[in-house]
């Protein structure tokens, strides 16, 4: 018997682990658990290379062991070295890719006071940065962000990647580096995509997000997150 179709939770961790392709031995660092499961789906699949980090001071296994010792301090060699990718949170993003989480409203006056900076800047001047936005809304895609975090294409030479939410697969491979969807999860329509997004998406040649093989939803499910937490955060 073949096993449940995927869900779109799934589809959103497939599309996440789709952001390692190709990166080889080089620290990923995921925030949060979308992100998270995607960076160890693809370790156990395409990129056996990947490095794994707790966050705190261990790179870990897909299955927990302990694997190295990466303390806090370190990471910021790691971050200048370049060998890096990370997978931030968006406030708000631009069609440039300018990332927010420091302020919501102006900055000498914010109206919400977010987490601040953190290492976004250097993430994205340093190596190369993916978003995860678990809820596609024109509150997160803007046409101008309130405060530049990660920095985007049009004030730097640097490599933001991709963007994966609950829709949608999108890159900067429109004109000067601007936003453009490459795909729509399966049973997402363009225009939904286009109705949720706050500034003009080059649309053209989309295609739709690939669904998880048999074995990606067979790790998923048995070994990753067999609680299947993954469905509190996309439904
Ligand atoms: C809004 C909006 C909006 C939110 N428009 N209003 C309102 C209008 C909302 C709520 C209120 C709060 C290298 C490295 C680092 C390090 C080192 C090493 C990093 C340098 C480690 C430590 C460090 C950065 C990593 C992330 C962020 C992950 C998320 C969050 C979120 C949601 C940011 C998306 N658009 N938005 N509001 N960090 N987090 O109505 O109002 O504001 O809203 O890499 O750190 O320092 O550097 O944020 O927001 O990647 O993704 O989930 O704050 O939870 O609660 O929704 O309800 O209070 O009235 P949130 P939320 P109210 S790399």
């Amino acid at each position: 018997m073949s096993a449940p179709p995927a869900t779109r939770a799934e589809v959103c961790v497939a599309a996440c682990a789709a952001l390692f392709a190709g990166d080889g031995e080089i620290l990923a660092s995921p925030m949060g658990l979308i992100p998270s499961l995607g960076a160890r789906l693809a370790r156990l699949t395409g990129e056996p290379d990947l490095l794994l980090s707790d966050g705190e001071a261990h790179l870990l296994g897909t299955d927990g062991e302990v694997e190295g010792w990466l303390p806090y301090r370190r990471v910021f060699d790691v971050v200048a070295s370049g060998r890096r990718h990370v997978v931030m949170g968006a406030n708000q993003l631009d069609r440039h890719g300018n990332q927010n989480i420091s302020c919501i409203g102006p900055h000498d006056r914010p109206t919400r006071q977010l987490l601040g900076v953190r290492g976004a800047p250097g993430n994205t001047v340093n190596h190369r940065t993916s978003y995860w936005v678990p809820r596609h809304s024109p509150r997160v895609f803007v046409p101008a962000v309130d405060a530049v975090s990660g920095v985007g294409h049009d004030r730097g030479f640097h490599h933001v990647h991709r963007v994966v939410t609950n829709l949608a697969v999108l890159d900067f491979g429109g004109p000067d580096h601007t936003m453009r969807l490459l795909s729509t999860h399966p049973g997402v329509a363009v225009e939904e995509v286009r109705a949720q997004t706050g500034f003009e998406l080059v649309v053209e040649g989309a295609g739709v997000t690939r669904v998880p093989t048999e074995r990606e939803l067979g790790l998923l499910r048995a070994e990753l997150d067999p609680q299947a937490r993954r469905d509190r955060e996309v439904p």
